[in-house]
């Protein structure tokens, strides 16, 4: 995945470079990131038929910085996926 629309053919038959898929990204005018997508009327009536369980490890390497007073803490975590189940 990470060489697709890398500018380099990586398939032989060249198809990590289609010119129909490598475009940028085209956000509609209005759409809000913070906001995640609706969802379809097939995951409202089967929830958990198309949910991917991911696991993972969150480990704490460090705290880098305390600040009392806006009660705020900053941190240097490394996460490490665990295992992937659908
Ligand atoms: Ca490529």
């Amino acid at each position: 995945m990470d060489r697709k629309c890398d500018g380099s053919f990586d398939c032989p038959d060249k198809s990590d470079e289609d010119k129909e898929d490598c475009k940028m990204v085209q956000i509609p005018k209005g759409y809000m990131k913070t906001v995640p997508p609706e969802r379809s009327n097939q995951e409202k009536e089967h929830p958990d038929s198309n949910k991917t369980v991911v696991a993972v490890k969150i480990r704490l390497v460090k705290v880098t910085a305390v600040n009392e007073l806006n009660m705020e803490i900053n941190t240097m975590i490394r996460v490490f996926k665990s295992s992937i189940n659908k």
